[in-house]
């Protein structure tokens, strides 16, 4: 496969810092660590920010923790600080290794007198203590010279909502440095320790308030090499986190950059494997295509149930390192399709969390589980009641993005009902999966109104996936999402009657079920569904079509300041056609069988030029329906916006005065669903798989690999034809339907499909 790893940006410029910190992002699922230079501090937003630690200190809202900077590192010569921000820098690159998640810089300065000496480094989120951060600098110069090299753990560091520890100890042991730090609000410990071990040039080594300065006699194009073990240990995990992060510092110096950076290489290649795109013919969307999965995986939590993906990743503390809907609708689908393990983990967060669901359904005086729209590690709902800001009055905004986006649990129980579907796993059921699609349902019967004069269930009062519109009647997205959780209720109840019927009983006991299942089969038979009207249009929620229907041009030319908010209750979208992000696009690209390929077509065609595309989770969806309906000049187009959308940083950095930059984990699940699910058109159906493609012009051949009920196959979609081979030997036959035909591949030879 011919593969650009490289992620290469060029130059200094002080304007990218914060671009860059996103972009040049490493992380293991258990912290991650901005692509900021190591010289860099609080005020270029360096960050190392952890999962599973959050802390509320009164001034703001609760948020992740950021942990002490352990890569902190500059060099010093002749009184000057070699670093981009101090120094002159002749030449500057910054690379993101792909391949083995490794963040690599290289500057060459040119000192007063005439010396060029070159900085370099390279780092890594380990993947196989995930612990574990580590640094090799290097420094050299054209001439013999004497300089310092100054290395800390910097715990002056970026916080949204300032400081979250109450106290820091500074520890040291065996030659290893830390500092300890407990959270304000729950007191919880965390640790950063690191050793230093400098591998070649001579030097002496002293301290100063807790920097370790090393004075290097350089001798000319003689590198002086240091290398770093960060470790940093959280309560969740570790016992005593002082103890475990010198125990790993110790055994990660043991084994030595070079060993730990094969095992990177060796751990990343698994899971390029697992996903095994192959794009003939488009090396530009190759790479951006594994860079979104790049991405993905950094943040993904492959070691614990405790949490799943946050909003902006581990790229820092934006959207209060939530979990949203995004985590099930956009980033679920690529997991449960290769990586089964870590997709368990996903679901089973929401499973964890129902109590957190089912208090926040009562405290707004329903019954069943109301899943939050910022779900936290604790399961309960992030998200305040203000949530914006006017940037003309400076007053706050009452948003309703926490009461009104009902859609969450029905999202949680789809994303469910998918994971079984694409796994086989059905085991999970029984692991308390059952309860949550079930208190799912029961949220919505309580929450319905039934219209007697339509004799119909309604839902006001919500607000869909388009949050420009906040508090409609009947969105169509949420009704129809609400009927298949409705269904998934009933089909749970009858597998747990047939397949587990003590589990059944205790169950229905358990969660005094016994007469809801009325409620819910009524629910699912009497919900109103809003269907086709004028020219196969789905009327995104009640009196949509009333709106203004204005171009974006002239939406656009009514903002009077640049980040102004556009979305409810007073922003310029409020009363017209114009959307911030898909939503009947959606619910048709995700119940595809639901809708004609005329109706897909149709209101893809009416929403598309009304759609601002103001949510990263948007431009995705477009290109996953098009695909799917065979417009593969948008699809590629809206592929390409989504699949680079880190490289090239085309988001927005703010909502009113809200800072919301960093990685777009949604867009980087969605690139996958986009290449697989839209253009080789992967998707399971009636026990098997459906694979029907529409490659863009340019594909001469797409490969994937795929897994389902438990068996692995490799697919090649080329312009006619479809190979599939089974690569678990003891798979049962797998139903393939293309065009509408079946197909069957056995584990013994590959299926070739003429299409
Ligand atoms: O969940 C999304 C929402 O749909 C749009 N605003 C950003 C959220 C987090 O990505």
């Amino acid at each position: 496969m011919c593969v650009d790893w490289c992620i290469r940006e060029e130059g200094v410029d002080e304007k990218k810092i914060e671009f860059l910190g996103n972009k040049m992002c490493i992380g293991n699922g258990y912290f991650g660590y901005r692509g900021t230079l190591e010289e860099y501090g609080k005020d270029q937003l360096a960050a190392c920010t952890v999962s599973e630690i959050f802390d509320d200190n009164g001034n703001g809202w609760r948020e992740p923790v950021n942990v002490p900077n352990g890569l902190y590192t500059w060099a010093e010569y002749a009184g000057e600080k070699l670093t981009v921000l101090d120094a002159q820098a002749e030449s500057h690159v910054q690379e993101l290794y792909i391949d083995t998640g490794t963040h690599r810089r290289e500057t060459v300065f040119a000192a007063g007198d005439g010396s060029r000496i070159k900085v370099e480094s390279e780092r890594f989120a380990s993947l196989s203590d995930l612990h574990m951060l580590v640094m090799r600098c290097q420094v050299s110069a054209d001439r013999d010279l004497e300089l310092r090299v100054c290395t800390g753990i910097d715990d002056d560091i970026w916080n949204i909502n300032g400081n979250h520890f109450a106290e820091t100890e500074i520890q040291e042991k065996d030659g290893v440095d830390g500092i300890v730090c407990r959270t304000i609000q729950d007191g919880r410990s965390v640790a950063v320790a690191a050793k230093i071990c400098i591998t070649a040039g001579a030097s002496v080594t002293d301290k100063k308030q807790d920097v370790t300065v090393i004075h290097a006699s350089l001798k000319k194009d003689v590198p002086f090499v240091m290398e770093k073990y960060t470790a940093i240990c959280k309560e969740t995990d570790c016992q005593d986190v002082w103890e475990s992060a010198v125990c790993c510092c110790m055994e990660s110096a043991e084994r030595g950059f070079e060993f730990l950076k094969e095992e990177q290489r060796r751990l990343w290649g698994e899971r390029y494997r697992r996903l095994g795109i192959e794009i003939k013919g488009d090396e530009e969307a190759q790479q951006a295509v594994l860079y979104s999965a790049y991405l993905l995986y950094s943040s993904a939590p492959a070691h614990t149930d405790r949490v799943a993906i946050p909003a902006r990743g581990l790229s820092g503390q934006v959207y209060k390192g939530a979990m949203f809907w995004d985590t099930e609708i956009y980033m679920l689908p690529m997991f449960a399709f290769c990586d089964p393990a870590i997709a368990r983990n996903l679901v089973m967060y929401r499973v964890r969390n129902l109590e957190g669901a089912r208090e926040k359904a009562a405290e707004y005086g329903y019954r069943g589980a109301f899943y939050p729209w910022e779900s936290q590690e604790n399961g309960k709902d992030g998200c305040t009641l203000y949530n914006l800001t006017d940037i003309f009055t400076g007053r706050k905004i009452r948003t309703y993005f926490r009461d009104k986006q009902i859609h969450i649990s029905a999202d949680v129980a789809y994303g469910l009902w998918k994971y079984m579907e694409v796994t086989g796993d059905k085991e999970i059921l029984l692991e308390g999966a059952a309860e949550v699609i079930l208190e799912c349902a029961r949220f919505f019967y309580s929450y319905a109104y039934y219209k007697k004069d339509k004799e119909r269930f309604e839902f006001l009062d919500v607000t869909g996936a388009d949050e420009y519109h906040e508090r409609v009647n009947n969105d169509a997205y949420t009704n129809y999402m609400i009927r298949l959780t409705a269904k998934a209720a009933l089909d749970v109840l009858d597998l747990l009657k047939r397949a587990y019927p003590d589990r059944y009983e205790e169950l229905m006991a358990e969660i005094d079920y016994r007469d809801e299942e009325e409620h819910i089969r009524d629910l699912y038979e009497n919900i109103y569904l809003p269907e086709p009207g004028a020219g196969l249009v789905i009327e995104q929620f009640d009196g949509y079509l009333k709106g203004e229907d204005l171009s974006l041009e002239e939406l656009y030319s009514r903002i009077i300041k640049p980040n102004e908010y556009l979305g409810s209750p007073t922003g310029l979208t409020v009363n017209t056609q114009i959307i911030k992000q898909a939503d009947v696009v959606l619910l048709m690209s995700l119940l595809g069988d639901a809708f004609t390929e005329k109706v897909k077509e149709k209101n893809w065609e009416y929403y598309e030029p009304r759609t601002e595309h103001g949510s990263s989770l948007s431009t995705c969806i477009y290109a996953l329906l098009a695909a799917q309906v065979g417009k593969t000049e948008w699809a590629y187009k809206y592929l390409m916006k989504a699949a680079k959308i880190d490289l090239t940083g085309d988001y927005k950095l703010y909502l009113g005065d809200l800072y919301i930059g960093g990685t777009h984990p949604a867009a980087n699940g969605g690139t996958w669903m986009v290449v697989v699910q839209g253009f080789a058109g992967l998707d399971v159906k009636d026990g098997g798989i459906r694979i029907d493609p529409h490659l863009p012009d340019k594909w001469e051949e797409l490969k994937f690999c795929f897994g389902y009920a438990g068996s692995r196959y490799r697919a090649a979609v080329r312009r006619r034809e479809i190979e599939i081979r089974c690569e678990s030997p003891e798979s049962a036959e797998l139903k393939v339907t293309c065009r509408g035909k079946e197909y069957l591949c056995t584990p013994d030879e590959s299926l070739k499909i003429t299409y």
